[in-house]
């Protein structure tokens, strides 16, 4: 057997964390979206009246598409019948507008008429792609495919545009997304032409015609990756979710055709940001006039740019990085990302969302309204409904209901248990549950009924301590890259516990912006010190000691918070003094970083003097 995910459709996420968020994104958060995108005219976009003079954007199909899928994916688990006549109706004006050839994009057929295929900056290809990957979770989910047909019919007219004619104003995509979808429709479909169309955009992407016919200038090129041909390029450069989705498709590519160049470039890329270019909180990319990766070890906490989207995007590439390594580096960043830099893009009442993910909050600094996008850019300190550029709303609609298909992958001789999630797991013969508190407690007890088989357990980088038994004896199994492997047969259980220590961490003495300073984290959740909590505190002033931190049980964070011990300065009269001004002991209460923002506008910081 080849090496595959357990789908989504095979596991159901039944209590813990994870239950609460999804039940909230089906909930609260799915309407919410959809209620913004309402409003501001997206929904109404779709049925290609030009005499309707709203204004509109190009890329605003996207943003209805990623929604589509997410009520797919809601729909694999439980029938929403709201959510479902609604997904229908947008179907139904999408396919009512679908050019006789097979195009559709809303704003290019009733805005910009001449300009169809005209720029590669305009997103049509991206939209593309999100309309496509909606329509295949459409159809697996509800057995409808109206959606799905419209857009085979689409992918026939790009092939023949880009591939056959190559008759538009440019060769590959402006933002990269269409690839990974064609992968998927390949799959879905078994019509080699897709996986084709995706080879042939990922390999002609970097190369000279493409700068010739799109008019990239040099200082373009990083933008969008198109600064060397992708099998040449290591580090993650330009903009983070283009990049990242283009690596998605780079590591759909080399599974599918032994590409062990394309492989390469993959693991590079994800080496580079993992160990190199990315925030304690997984967040990504450190520019926010570009939005994307800057050199090594450039990253500013205040005017951060990590972007909920690249965060987002960064869980798919690990995902099937893991369908190409054993490295145990993709589960963790994935764990990384969903306790904290995909999470914090979402308020806790489930309505509202952060684009830019900063790790510390000064409410005296500018917000971007003043800073203007060439300057120095300060992020938003609220989280709004929806925005003007709202990729990142419904990009965590479609995430958080597929968590599912993150946590096994099964292959000839053994299953691999990558993510600990209270769950319930059905595949042909094979039963697995898991039932755990992770990480709110570091215990899970797993449940394995099928055939005798080896199931490979991952050891969280985080963790230094951990016990392990079957069937109620102590077990000592070895380690190897990250994974325990226990034989395993028919009704055997597994008792896991990880120690959860609250853990000061230290960043690379080559981050600027962090020296000096340690971020505190409890398992693979980061924590953060809010204004709100410790009033009568200077945030930057606080110096954290490593003894003393306590613990305690928070129903509204879901996970504990942390109280430090430390010391501040005294207020002093001078502005300046030779001797030192005196200290004073001082507690500061920490939350987990994802819900900062939620209690009114605060200061917030990640990172904290050490004493
Ligand atoms: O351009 C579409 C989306 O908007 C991108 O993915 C985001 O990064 C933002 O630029
Ligand atoms: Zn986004």
């Amino acid at each position: 057997m080849v090496k595959k995910h357990i789908e989504l459709r095979s596991v159901r996420i039944t209590d813990g964390f994870w239950k609460r968020k999804q039940d909230l994104v089906r909930e609260t958060t799915v309407f919410s979206v959809y209620n913004r995108f309402y409003d501001t005219g997206r929904v109404e976009a779709l049925k290609c009246d030009p005499s309707n003079p709203e204004k509109r954007h190009y890329f605003w199909d996207s943003d209805l598409a990623k929604w589509i899928e997410g009520v797919a994916y809601l729909l694999e688990k439980e029938p929403a019948p709201e959510l479902e006549r609604l997904a229908d109706a947008m179907i139904a004006d999408i396919v009512a507008n679908q050019r006789e050839d097979g195009y559709f994009n809303s704003y290019f057929q009733t805005v910009e008429t001449d300009q169809v295929y005209a720029l590669r900056k305009n997103h049509e290809l991206y939209c593309a792609g999100h309309l496509i990957e909606a329509a295949i979770a459409y159809k697996r989910a509800t057995g409808k495919d109206l959606l799905y047909r419209c857009m085979l019919k689409f992918a026939d007219q790009i092939d023949r545009v880009f591939r056959v004619e190559k008759s538009a104003a440019f060769l590959t995509p402006g933002h990269q997304e269409l690839e990974l979808a064609l992968v998927k429709l390949w799959r879905e479909s078994g019509e080699r032409r897709y996986l084709e169309l995706a080879k042939y955009f990922i390999d002609e992407r970097g190369s000279e015609r493409e700068r010739e016919m799109a008019g990239i200038k040099p200082e373009q090129l990083r933008y969008a990756q198109d600064h060397l041909p992708v099998r040449e390029q290591f580090t993650a450069e330009g903009h983070a979710v283009r990049l990242l989705y283009m690596c998605c498709a780079m590591a759909d590519l080399a599974l599918e055709t032994n590409d062990e160049a394309l492989k390469t470039a993959c693991e590079r890329i994800f080496r580079n940001i993992a160990e190199e270019r990315m925030y304690i909180t997984g967040g990504l990319g450190s520019n926010c006039n570009f939005e994307g990766f800057e050199e090594n070890y450039h990253l500013p906490n205040e005017i951060a740019y990590n972007e909920t989207c690249a965060s987002i995007a960064l869980c798919l590439f690990a995902r099937r990085m893991q369908l190409l390594s054993e490295d145990p580096i993709y589960a963790n960043v994935i764990e990384r990302e969903i306790y904290n830099g995909v999470l914090s893009g979402l308020s806790l009442d489930g309505k509202a969302f952060f684009y830019e993910n900063p790790l510390e909050i000064d409410l005296m600094s500018p917000t971007h309204q003043s800073g203007g996008r060439q300057k120095l850019h300060y992020p938003i300190q609220q989280r709004v409904e929806v925005f003007s550029c709202s990729c990142c709303p419904p990009n965590m609609t479609r995430f958080i209901p597929s968590l599912g298909e993150y946590l096994y992958t099964v292959e000839d001789g053994g299953i691999r248990v990558h993510q600990y999630m209270d769950s319930e797991t059905r595949e042909g013969e094979l039963h697995l549950i898991q039932k755990t508190d992770y990480p709110r407690s570091g215990d899970v007890e797993f449940h394995y009924q099928g055939s005798a088989t080896a199931v490979s357990f991952r050891i969280p980088d985080w963790c230094r301590s951990y016990t392990l038994s079957q069937n109620g004896r102590p077990v000592e199994a070895e380690q190897v890259n990250g994974y325990v492997t226990l034989p395993m047969a028919n009704n055997d259980r597994v008792s896991l516990s990880f120690e959860m220590p609250v853990t000061f961490v230290e960043a690379n003495p080559a981050i600027r912006a962090d020296a000096g300073k340690c971020a505190v984290m409890r398992g693979p959740v980061v924590y953060c010190a809010e204004q709100v909590d410790n009033a009568e505190l200077r945030l930057y002033d606080f110096r954290a000691s490593e003894d003393g931190a306590k613990t305690e049980e928070s129903e509204q964070f879901y996970f504990p918070t942390v109280t430090l011990t430390g010391e501040v300065r005294e207020d002093g009269r001078t502005l300046y003094a030779a001797e030192r001004f005196r200290r004073r002991s001082a507690e500061l209460k920490l939350i987990p970083y994802h819900a900062f923002a939620n209690r009114g506008p605060s200061n917030m910081t990640v990172w904290l003097l050490q004493k």
